[in-house]
């Protein structure tokens, strides 16, 4: 049945900040707009033309009064701005600890994978209580994930990786849409989450198609594409070792240094030649043609894994 709602459920923990600011600067908004219209309109009645109000004396400004209009309103503006942002870094800043999920966006779908190896398309199955981090990109334009009852919207952009996370509060099942205009079946690219109890998520990662594991996917093709004869143990070749660097500062030829993340990995297998790490020449071959986002995300899982046994940074 149709029912009337000016608002989408809210089913995650950062919904209810969201909302909160929300309803704020609604009831701000609304103050203020009684502040000023209801004395304008009460003047407008009061002095309309021929109305018999006293018009002698009339008032030269107040010191007083011009102050406090502007403090106030001016420690209002601070304090939602305060507030403002700090929502924006928690919904910013990915947590740690959290379920990864790996989002290619495509016109007109969206393919995910979660590390267990369960791939989907168009449907994202997470277990309620959970934070749940998604690493995404897109195989063509610029898609945006956006999933109301959560409250969360992020562009997904070709050539890089963006974020977004969640906690989802309540099982059920929610909309996913692409929010931001890609075509013309753009309207078409939408979706569900459903939420699940977690023991019910976890018989479902391993019910029907079920893929290798993302660690192991990696891995895989690590070896196949034969990244592991230069990067490995009996590679003749001079390469850095790749255990370790996730996360880690790298330096560079040329004295500059930079952090080891998603990004800078995807670039050096896309584009070795544009940042060469310090003491090695440029002797890696592209694998633009031969890698797909899906596989690039592998990779850098199987190399991020590698460092996540405390191993000391170069
Ligand atoms: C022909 C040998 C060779 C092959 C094959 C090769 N690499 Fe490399 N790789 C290198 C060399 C040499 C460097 C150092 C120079 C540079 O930064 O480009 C390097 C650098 C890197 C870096 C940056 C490391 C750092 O410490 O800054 C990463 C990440 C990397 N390779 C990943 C891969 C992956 C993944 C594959 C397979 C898809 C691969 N490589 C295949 C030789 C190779
Ligand atoms: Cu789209």
């Amino acid at each position: 049945m149709w029912t009337f709602r000016l608002f989408p459920e809210a089913a995650s923990t950062g919904a209810r900040e969201v909302d909160l600011l929300y309803f704020a600067l609604i009831a701000i908004s609304a103050f203020f707009m009684v502040v000023v219209f209801g004395p304008l309109i009460f003047f407008a009645i009061k002095y309309r033309r021929r109305s018999k109000a006293d018009r002698t004396n009339p008032p030269h400004g107040s010191f007083a009064l011009e102050m406090t209009w502007t403090a106030i309103p001016l420690f209002i503006s601070f304090g939602l701005f305060t507030w403002g942002a700090m929502a924006y870094f928690d919904i910013e800043r990915a947590p740690k600890n959290a379920l990864r999920i790996d989002v290619v966006g495509k016109q007109w779908m969206w393919k995910l994978q979660h590390a267990e190896g369960k791939r989907e398309i168009d449907e994202l199955h997470v277990p309620v209580g959970q934070t749940v981090l998604l690493t995404m990109t897109s195989q063509d334009v610029i898609h945006s994930f956006y999933v109301p009852a959560f409250r969360v919207k992020q562009d997904v952009l070709p050539g890089r990786y963006t974020t977004e996370w969640f906690k989802p509060t309540r099982t059920g099942e929610y909309h996913l849409f692409c929010a931001e205009f890609c075509g013309t079946e753009h309207s078409g690219m939408i979706g569900r989450v459903v939420v699940m109890e977690p023991n019910a998520y976890e018989q479902w990662l391993t019910t029907g198609d079920v893929a290798l594991p993302s660690v192991a996917a990696g891995q895989r093709l690590f070896t196949q594409l034969g990244c592991s004869g230069c990067h490995g143990d009996s590679s003749k070749i001079p390469a850095p070792r790749l255990e370790g660097i996730f996360g880690k500062p790298v330096p560079l030829n040329g004295g500059a240094t930079t952090i080891a993340d998603e990004k800078y990995i995807r670039d050096s297998i896309l584009m070795p030649g544009a940042q060469i790490a310090a003491g090695y020449e440029n002797l890696m071959p592209t694998f633009k043609d031969r890698i797909t986002e899906e596989e690039l995300m592998q990779v850098i899982t199987y190399i991020r894994s590698l460092s996540e046994t405390n191993t000391p940074a170069r």
